[in-house]
């Protein structure tokens, strides 16, 4: 009797000095593990009342109850106490100062062809041609075949174009999509196609595999040669401002007949010549042409009753000289410090 009392004294003041040292909960929670646990002080006392006489039993169970008692009560007093405590001392950490500045969320901007892009969209939408779009993964018919490209011409050679098969390549230029639409609308047709474009070429400062195009086709009864001029110059007047020199060079394409580069005016010397156009005092911006009866053909229009014209413009080539960008392979990685640079004001 004498040892398990004084053993429940031991335990009851040994309890109440460590509780006295406990500064934060977590220490109380130790605490409680090491008194009211499993393995803790109450349970070894539990098995000692085992070993007691019978008579014994049920005061000592007794003395082992109000001491669970006693130091329950206690330890949920402790914490109700320094949980409070730790709480306001959180709450005045975490004090927001709501006169403070708000922080600048992230805003991106758009690609320079990307805006490149949206700019000629913009000019020829505002001359009634619509936009369209094609794949660019495509077959050797919609890709050269319908294009009057003769089958043995260099570009179709592996060397110059990615195939992923006999029969299919990455596009090398979007006049898929025109053939496409030729096949499924009735003319009039009058559309521009941007979009990706692939070619296997040496990558350098002015060429690259991956490069973007837009090409425009305008087909319907009685459009003639002087429309495309007319048209072209209307549109390079919109995009270079008014009163750029344009100069009509003849060309040859496969898909046109006949066919021209066109060129403007150097719009960094005025013609005096300078590193911009090579010293040639022109800027070679697009080429052109009435579409060969062929290619009519092949997209299902009677060459015999319309007729059109086309174009096709390498966007990059655009951006370079636009935004004065010294080489293309800046637009393909991806580098934050040359992108923000396109970031609008505002
Ligand atoms: C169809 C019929 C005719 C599109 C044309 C060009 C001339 C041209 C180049 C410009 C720079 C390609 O990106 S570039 O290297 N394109 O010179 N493109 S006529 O003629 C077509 C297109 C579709 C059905």
């Amino acid at each position: 009797m004498k040892t398990f009392a004084s053993e429940i004294a031991k335990i009851r003041e040994s309890f109440l000095q460590d509780l006295q040292e406990a500064i934060r909960s977590k220490d109380v929670e130790e605490i409680r593990i090491k008194y009211l646990g499993k393995k803790g002080s109450l349970s070894s006392l539990m098995k000692l009342l085992k070993d007691a006489k019978e008579e014994e039993r049920p005061l000592f169970g007794k003395l082992v109850n109000d001491l669970k008692e006693e130091i329950t009560s206690h330890i949920e007093n402790s914490l109700k106490r320094l949980s409070l405590g730790e709480q306001s001392q959180k709450f005045s950490r975490e004090k927001i100062d709501v006169t403070l500045p708000g922080r600048r969320a992230f805003v991106g901007n758009l690609h320079p062809v990307t805006m490149m892009i949206e700019e000629l969209i913009g000019i020829f939408s505002s001359m009634g041609f619509s936009v369209q779009f094609g794949p660019d993964l495509e077959s050797d018919f919609y890709n050269f075949e319908a294009l009057n490209f003769s089958k043995d011409h260099p570009a179709r050679d592996m060397q110059d174009s990615f195939y992923v098969s006999p029969n299919m390549l990455l596009r090398t230029q979007t006049s898929n999509v025109q053939v496409r639409v030729m096949e499924s609308y009735p003319p009039p047709i009058r559309i521009v196609a941007p979009g990706r474009c692939f070619r296997n070429e040496n990558v350098s400062a002015r060429s690259h595999v991956l490069f973007h195009q837009i090409e425009a086709l305008y087909i319907d009864k009685g459009v003639t040669f002087a429309d495309l001029m007319a048209t072209l110059e209307e549109f390079l007047a919109k995009f270079f401002k008014k009163g750029v020199k344009v100069r009509f060079r003849p060309s040859y394409f496969p898909f046109v007949e006949p066919g021209m580069e066109v060129d403007v005016r150097c719009t960094q010397c005025s013609g005096q010549g300078c590193r911009l156009c090579k010293y040639s005092g022109w800027l070679e911006i697009l080429g052109a042409g009435m579409v060969h009866p062929n290619v009519m053909r092949a997209g299902g229009v009677d060459p015999e009753i319309f007729t059109g014209f086309a174009w096709g413009l390498g966007i990059e080539r655009m951006a370079l000289l636009h935004y004065e960008i010294p080489d293309i392979r800046f637009l393909t990685e991806n580098d934050m410090r040359f992108l923000e640079q396109f970031k609008e004001e505002g």
